[in-house]
């Protein structure tokens, strides 16, 4: 026994983290040392500022997107410079805002994809230095702040290249313009990488956030060569995975270990159910539709739902980088700062259910909230308080007390056999209301099964939201506000949902899927486990993944009485994908 863990000891410490990806040669321990101030932020501000605050134009796409929305020559759009002059910034503002907020770190464009520079380099001329009024280097007052006021500062950069005359490829409405001849790639690359080494030598950066990474002139050799560039520069350097080609478009995951990045990065959305892991991942959102200022852009989101966005990443464990977009005069446009006030405001009593906590060790929760964990603590996060007490289903740790973290007004904790309840506290945050559980040891939780139960009309309604998913690939996905199960490239992947059957009977099956047409051609089977009888079918194209439309299988589904699990099981899976499932419906069969 003794020897045994010893060896076991011994192969854990070789084993290469494979968060931080193949290449690194980094023990999981020193792995964890070196993110662990990221792992505990939890919040951080995003900050989109560039020239492209001077036309703050969303009519045609995104405000940092101007350049390219509007198809402008590198000539055009260089005339912005000159009337860039942000008179009003002020880092000790800026930073106080972040703080206040309850944000501990900043991710600020030193560079997005127009070119521009909002730093001072020695290495080009089109910067917020040499080419605008302003003439003041931003990167240095913020960095210097964030130092005396106690957040991480670091660096969003692009490295897709609007302007550089050696980046490729050239934008389409260039040609003839800007002739790609004489431009060489590894030039630029040359020029990044200089420019990248002054971000490091003279703001000194904790992270470093690339993106554009998906033109094809970027590889993933490149990628390598970059990534340990910047750690012999500086070791303890955190950066995400869009320096290399794994992210999966806006899920922003890495499909593969093989790929670098300390860390995910899904843009604009939630992973439904987080991970099962503990990977590093980082949502990034806008406050309204656009990065970079628009004037016309006046979707804003409530405080209320990002208040409950932040709740909901750490429960899943990630960290949530929130961005703000400022004026062309260097300030927070008023409905951001609003945004910001209210954040600040919940997480001045309820922060300690957020930093540093980790994911809920519940699956699913009897009402409209959230958990989190920190050592013997656990966070309830009430959204909506239902009649009556909390339920916390499969909580198997005896727990000590119960207060609620606003006012701290001891609760009543009453364990019952399959749950634990709380009552309610005279206090109610009408946006989320936190409880904080002391228990007698970290919390286990046994997983409860939760039937699905027929309408009153007979109908089963078994959604992806409610599936139980087997397999290494399929998992429950959000696009477009549409749930799903999502990235089934397994044929060994199911899907299974348990049932209360009052009564035997016979059910027609419907699906509600999408797929895409090179991926059709699938088949699988529905079947009851319990009975050995199920019906088939086939997955044709219905014209793209996030074309959801529905098909009828042959034939009828008979379900015993009692609990019973249904489950989708592939049978063959000749082109790579099973499909998207948004829902499958069981209606009595005539
Ligand atoms: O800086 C903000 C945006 O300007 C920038 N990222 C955030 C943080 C952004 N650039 N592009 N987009 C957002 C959307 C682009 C999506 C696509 Fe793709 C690029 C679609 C195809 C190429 C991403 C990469 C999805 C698939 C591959």
């Amino acid at each position: 026994m003794q020897t045994y863990r010893i060896l076991l000891t011994v192969v854990g410490l070789a084993v290469v983290s494979l968060t931080a990806g193949a290449q690194t040669k980094e023990t999981p321990a020193q792995f964890e040392k070196r993110v662990k101030w990221w792992r505990e932020a939890k919040f951080g501000m995003f900050i989109h500022w560039g020239v492209y605050a001077v036309p703050a134009d969303s009519s045609k796409g995104a405000g940092e997107w101007y350049m390219n929305n509007f198809q402008m020559q590198v000539k055009d759009y260089e005339k912005f410079a000159p009337q860039f002059n942000p008179v009003k910034f002020d880092a000790k503002k800026w930073v106080q805002a972040a703080k206040n907020a309850g944000m501990k770190y900043i991710v600020i464009t030193s560079k997005h994809h127009d070119g521009f520079d909002m730093f001072d380099s020695k290495v080009s001329d089109y910067t917020i230095v040499k080419a605008t009024p302003f003439k003041r280097d931003p990167m240095k007052e913020l960095s210097a702040e964030c130092k005396r006021q106690g957040l991480k500062f670091c660096f969003y950069h692009s490295i897709m290249d609007w302007h550089h005359p050696d980046y490729l490829p050239r934008r389409p409405w260039e040609k003839g313009v800007r002739p790609a001849a004489g431009a060489d790639y590894d030039r630029y690359v040359a020029y990044m990488k200089a420019q990248l080494k002054e971000l490091i030598t003279q703001y000194d950066p904790a992270a470093l956030w690339f993106d554009g990474e998906w033109e094809e002139t970027w590889t993933h050799e490149r990628a390598v060569d970059l990534y340990a560039y910047l750690k012999a520069l500086k070791p303890s350097l955190i950066i995400n995975n869009r320096i290399d080609k794994g992210r999966q478009g806006m899920q922003g995951m890495n499909a593969e270990d093989k790929f670098l990045g300390d860390y995910g990065t899904p843009e604009q959305e939630i992973p439904p159910q987080g991970f099962p892991d503990n990977r590093l991942w980082e949502t990034c959102m806008t406050l309204n539709n656009t990065w970079g200022y628009a004037r016309n852009d006046h979707n804003w989101k409530s405080s209320e739902s990002l208040i409950h966005m932040v709740s909901d990443i750490a429960s899943k464990g990630g960290n949530y980088l929130l961005n703000v977009g400022p004026t062309e005069l260097g300030e927070f446009t008023p409905e951001t700062l609003d945004r910001l006030n209210a954040i600040g405001a919940w997480m001045k009593v309820n922060s300690p259910a957020i930093y540093g906590t980790t994911k809920s060790p519940f699956k699913k929760l009897p009402f409209n909230g959230r958990c989190t964990v920190k050592g013997n603590s656990l966070f309830v996060h009430v959204f909506q308080w239902p009649s009556g007490t909390i339920a916390l289903p499969g909580l198997k740790t005896k727990v000590l007390s119960a207060k609620a973290l606003d006012g701290g007004e001891a609760l009543t904790v009453q364990a019952r056999t399959d749950s634990v309840t709380i009552s309610k506290p005279k206090k109610i945050d009408p946006v989320a209301t936190v409880l904080e559980l002391k228990l007698a040891g970290p919390p286990e939780v046994e997983p409860v099964v939760s039937f699905v139960r027929a309408n009153p009309d007979g109908t089963y309604i078994l959604s992806a939201a409610d599936a139980e998913v087997q397999g290494g690939t399929a998992r429950v996905e959000e696009k477009n506000g549409i749930v799903n199960i999502g990235y089934w490239t397994s044929e060994k992947d199911t899907v299974a949902w348990t049932l209360d059957v009052p009564k035997a009977g016979n059910y027609t099956v419907y699906l509600d899927y999408a797929c895409a047409p090179e991926s059709a051609g699938s088949t699988f089977t529905v079947q009851i486990e319990s009975a050995l009888n199920g019906v088939g079918g086939k997955v044709e194209s219905t014209g793209g993944w996030t074309q959801f439309t529905g098909l009828t299988l042959d034939g009828t589904l008979s379900l015993p009485a009692g609990h019973q699990t249904l489950r989708l099981v592939p049978l063959s899976m000749p082109n790579g994908a099973v499909m998207n499932l948004r829902s499958m419906l069981l209606k009595p069969a005539p």
